[in-house]
C-alpha cells in the first residue's frame, strides 16, 4: 500500500472533511479513494469508448403522456443487446420512474443513454457507468465461451 500526502489549504480542507461527515465517511483516506475511483472510472471511459461497461440509467416521465411511454418501450426492444432488465416505479399520480440496467460498449450504452435522455419530455435522466473488464475464456472448440467481468479497481 502507499502512502500519499496532499497539501490543502485550510478552507478547501475545511469543506473536504464537512462534505465527507455529511456523506458518512469515518476518515479522510476513503472519501479520497472513492473519489479517486470516480475520476479513474471516468478517465477510462472517455480513453476506452469500446471497451465494456455496465451501467444503470435512470429518468423520469409523465405517464399521461402516452406515445412517451410507448417510443421508450420501443427505443429499449431496438436496443435489447444493451438492456438487461428495467425497473418501473409509478411514483404518483403523474410520474413515472424508470430504472434501466445497461451492458455493452461504453459508446453504445452512451449513445443509448443520451438518446433516452434527449427524448422529449423525458426528465431527470442520469446514467452512472462503471467500466469493466471482460475476459473471454473457450475451454475447447465446441464449448461455449465463458465470459468473466471485473470492476476495474
Ligand atoms: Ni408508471
Amino acid at each position: 500500500m502507499e502512502r500519499l500526502t496532499i497539501s490543502l489549504n485550510n478552507q478547501l480542507a475545511k469543506q473536504f472533511d464537512a462534505v465527507m461527515h455529511k456523506r458518512g465517511y469515518f476518515n479522510r483516506s476513503e472519501a479520497m479513494r472513492d473519489l479517486i475511483r470516480d475520476l479513474l472510472d471516468t478517465a477510462h471511459s472517455e480513453d476506452h469508448a469500446e471497451g465494456h461497461c455496465i451501467a444503470t440509467l435512470s429518468y423520469i416521465y409523465s405517464h399521461h403522456e402516452s406515445e412517451l411511454a410507448s417510443s421508450l418501450t420501443a427505443v429499449q426492444h431496438d436496443h435489447h443487446d444493451l438492456t438487461l432488465s428495467t425497473m418501473h416505479v409509478h411514483m404518483d399520480h403523474d410520474n413515472c420512474l424508470e430504472v434501466t440496467v445497461l451492458s455493452g460498449t461504453i459508446k453504445n450504452v452512451k449513445d443509448f443513454a443520451n438518446h433516452i435522455i434527449a427524448t422529449r419530455g423525458v426528465r431527470h435522466g442520469r446514467l452512472h457507468l462503471l467500466p469493466i473488464e471482460i475476459e473471454q475464456e473457450q475451454y475447447s472448440p465446441d464449448s461455449v465461451l465463458h465470459v468473466h467481468s471485473a470492476a476495474l479497481a
